[in-house]
């Protein structure tokens, strides 16, 4: 059975990615690694788990030698916010994070791996709306310029050693399981939580901030389909542009609203408004639609019930 090593599997997308990659190729199949932080008790209990830091080349080929690695997902990385507070250790997660497990991945003759960039790649100076797959990359963010570097060091392994390397610009994405750490769009996961136990949400961006965002679910079924496409239908090979919903802070505010009856929400913009305001508002994917078929599920009202649903659950027992 191909053994799949997810490196970062405690983050927001590695928690759901992890029990989504054991519950399609069997929990054994399936090795969870991550620098030091614990291990869920569903990850824990769901198959093997590994200790490494991305940039222990040595301890991860080991590692992807004792399990026999055919795929690996690379995960690990500081977000936007994080990453200005850190640009250095940002870069060195991010970047030389990636060219770690790449080197690893060419020299253990490792089949497939994934690695997420983000529409953090793009900065002022790209189309606002729907941003094409192809155009400037000028990010303003320490975390964006790891995501193009990255994404040309992909293209470079791709073309020099043919690694087969694949990747996607997320957009901020939403879920209810694992909580986001350290990103420009945590606000609108952190809307739900605080909708939920206060009725009220101090928003760190203005009402009319405008991002494309995409519901976990959506992200983890894409991810999963780009990497089971045929290799000859892939025409991009830095990173496919990824794209769900865009909607304001204040639109948001409004379906949580309807489902939380008496919430309110403010807003007191910050350092990460300016993170925000670099970034585009809507995102052209229609090159991953064609090559592989990508298409997203939820809307803003079917995302909002789900997350409000399980959120009450988790956080309220009902
Ligand atoms: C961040 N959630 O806010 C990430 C994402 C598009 C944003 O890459 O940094």
């Amino acid at each position: 059975m191909a053994k799949v090593l997810v490196i970062g599997a405690v983050g927001q997308i590695g928690t759901e990615l992890t029990v989504a990659l054991r519950k399609k190729f069997g929990g054994q199949s399936v090795i969870a690694a991550t620098r030091k932080t614990a291990f869920p008790e569903e990850i824990a209990a769901g198959g093997p788990c590994e200790y490494f830091d991305v940039l222990e080349k040595e301890k991860m080929k080991e590692v992807v030698k004792k399990h026999g690695i055919e795929t690996i997902y690379q995960l690990a990385s500081l977000l936007s916010a994080t990453g200005e507070k850190n640009p250095d250790a940002a870069f060195d997660i991010n970047l030389l994070g990636l060219k770690s497990s790449l080197d690893v991945a060419r020299e253990c003759k490792v089949k497939k791996i994934f690695w997420p960039s983000s529409i953090a790649a793009f900065g002022p100076t790209a189309p606002h709306e729907g941003t094409p797959q192809r155009t400037v990359l000028e990010p303003t963010t320490m975390y964006g310029v790891t995501k193009v570097a990255g994404e040309l060091l992909c293209q470079y392994y791709f073309r020099k050693y043919g690694l087969d390397i694949r990747s996607v610009r997320y957009p901020g994405l939403i879920s209810y399981k694992a909580e986001p750490g350290g990103g420009a769009t945590d606000y609108s996961v952190a809307i739900f939580y605080e909708a939920i136990k206060n009725r009220s949400y101090r928003c760190f961006v203005g009402p009319q901030t405008v991002l494309p965002m995409m519901y976990m679910p959506d992200a983890i079924r894409g991810t999963i389909e780009l990497m089971g496409a045929p290799s000859e239908r892939l025409t991009v090979r830095t990173s496919y542009n990824l794209a769900a919903i865009s909607f304001s802070a204040m639109e948001l505010a409004d379906e949580v609203a309807r489902l939380i009856p008496g919430f309110t929400c403010s807003y007191e913009p910050d350092s990460r408004q300016q993170i925000a305001d670099s970034w585009p508002k809507s995102i052209d994917d229609s090159q991953a639609r064609r090559d592989w078929g990508w298409k997203h599920e939820y809307d803003l009202r079917r995302m909002s019930e789900d997350m409000v649903k399980n959120l009450k659950t988790k956080l309220l027992g009902q």
